[in-house]
């Protein structure tokens, strides 16, 4: 049993074995260089799961923590935005992803980076808040203070790109224009985008799935969305990936409570270390709270109990309640009692299923929706970043009593399922089962954390 703070012998022997399993799994995807998200199905650096990564790392190998964070931003574009992937050698295995450099074709915009092929789109930004924490982790290491002077104007510039280019209202609610860069790519709040899309209407650059060959097609984004995504992916590349003519052509534009909760948390990271090494933070604090009264403004849903998705070309709130809503917690957004609504619609049978049929924590998406789908991806799977950060939500409301059993659950369901990419939320036939890729970074990272606080 993985008891939180246990003196159990027993219990000792399975948190170290299972701490083992989890730098096994980090050591098989490093690189030498950086860090692949999976063995095979993702080959190259990816963005937000590079932040997860390094937290991990920073617990027993502070080298690579700081080596992984260098390597993504090695990608970095001059206008600030650090693109959600990166792409290295080209041999064989490393070329079996689609999109590839090839398709995106980056080098179309003066901004990106020289000799080295990127994506053209960003992710959550994790990034200022993995930097804080490699900071407190590794406070006695040698090298952490000049890594973190070396890096933090480059994670500050990521923030203010999206502060200063995906911000189309101002008022500090920043938008994304792809579901990769949201993270949570085939959420069930992209639909509302998906369904404007005819895919008889537009042109779309013939392309082939390569992702099929090691995911399993009912557990994968569907042809439709994938023809979504070459489709905006073709407009980016027309705009050469201009941000103010994608904000024209770009019929996506969401702003969403994890991103804007990532971005939050964040900056407000900076901000702390910023004032540690002698930065000026002001530019940042005064986006940080334009986000903070946006977010409540705007994305608040007194009824659900929940931060919701806002169409920004539509400007409404989206019905869904997805997992995502929960994230503002761990930035600190809701008031105390927005908090405990909040906390009511976890215990509800949206999150947590009927007493006799009870689900694990965090399920992407509202367990009553017709269109939940257990097994596929983000609409319904259980994943542990985002159980990590929704227990780091309830720590700082002074939820401890769930958050604990938030993270007792996870660890439980990955040293019984393995560490899988997602986890079906009610098991298969009741035996807790794991989804997706196996081996995945982030969820041996993150376990990694967990173990060691
Ligand atoms: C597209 C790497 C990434 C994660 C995303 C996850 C998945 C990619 C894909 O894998 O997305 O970026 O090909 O499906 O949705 O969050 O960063 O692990």
């Amino acid at each position: 049993m993985l008891t939180r703070n246990s003196n159990n012998s027993s219990a000792k022997e399975a948190q170290s074995s299972l701490l083992q399993r989890a730098q096994n799994i980090l050591s098989q995807n490093h690189t030498g260089h950086f860090t692949k998200p999976a063995p095979s199905l993702y080959p190259h650096q990816w963005n937000w799961d590079s932040g997860f990564i390094a937290m991990g790392y920073a617990h027993y190998h502070p080298e690579l923590a700081m080596a992984e964070l260098r390597a993504l931003f090695e990608g970095q574009w001059k206008n600030g935005m650090v693109p959600h992937i990166v792409f290295r050698e080209r041999s064989e295995e490393e070329a079996v992803y689609f999109p590839g450099p090839d398709f995106w074709q980056s080098n179309l915009s003066p901004n990106a980076p020289d000799g080295l092929a990127t994506s053209g789109i960003s992710q959550p930004p994790v990034h200022g808040m993995a930097l804080k924490r490699i900071a407190e982790i590794s406070a006695d290491h040698p090298s952490t203070k000049a890594f973190i002077e070396e890096m933090w104007p480059k994670v500050a510039a990521l923030n203010l790109f999206f502060y200063r280019e995906r911000n189309p209202e101002g008022n500090g609610l920043v938008v994304f224009r792809h579901p990769w860069e949201s993270g949570t790519d085939n959420a069930p709040t992209w639909d509302v985008a998906l369904a404007r899309f005819d895919p008889d209407k537009v042109q779309i650059p013939s392309y082939q799935r390569l992702d099929l060959i090691h995911g399993k097609a009912d557990q994968r984004p569907t042809q439709r969305d994938y023809d979504y995504y070459v489709h905006l992916i073709d407009i980016f590349r027309k705009c050469q990936y201009d941000e103010a003519a994608m904000q024209e052509a770009c019929p996506f534009s969401m702003q969403d409570p994890l991103f804007n909760s990532l971005l939050l948390k964040s900056t407000e990271d900076l901000v702390d270390l910023g004032k540690a090494i002698g930065q000026d933070t002001l530019e940042l604090e005064t986006y940080a709270s334009q986000t903070r009264n946006s977010m409540n403004e705007l994305l608040w849903n007194p009824e659900t109990g929940l931060y919701h998705v806002r169409d920004q070309r539509t400007q409404t709130l989206l019905p869904h309640q997805i997992g995502s809503g929960f994230m503002p917690l761990m930035a600190g957004i809701p008031s105390m009692e927005q908090a405990d609504r909040m906390v009511e619609a976890l215990l509800s049978p949206h999150f947590s299923g009927f007493a006799e049929n009870k689900a694990n924590w965090l399920p992407t998406y509202d367990l009553q929706a017709p269109d939940f789908q257990p097994a596929k991806y983000w609409r319904g799977p259980v994943w542990v970043n985002l159980n990590w950060m929704l227990c780091m939500g309830l720590r700082r409301y002074g939820h401890d009593a769930h958050a604990d059993a938030l993270q007792e659950q996870t660890l439980r369901l990955v040293e019984q399922a393995g560490f899988h990419e997602y986890f079906h939320p009610y098991g298969v036939a009741g035996n807790p089962t794991g989804l997706g890729t196996h081996s995945f970074s982030w969820t041996a990272a993150l376990v990694i954390d967990w173990l060691n606080e």
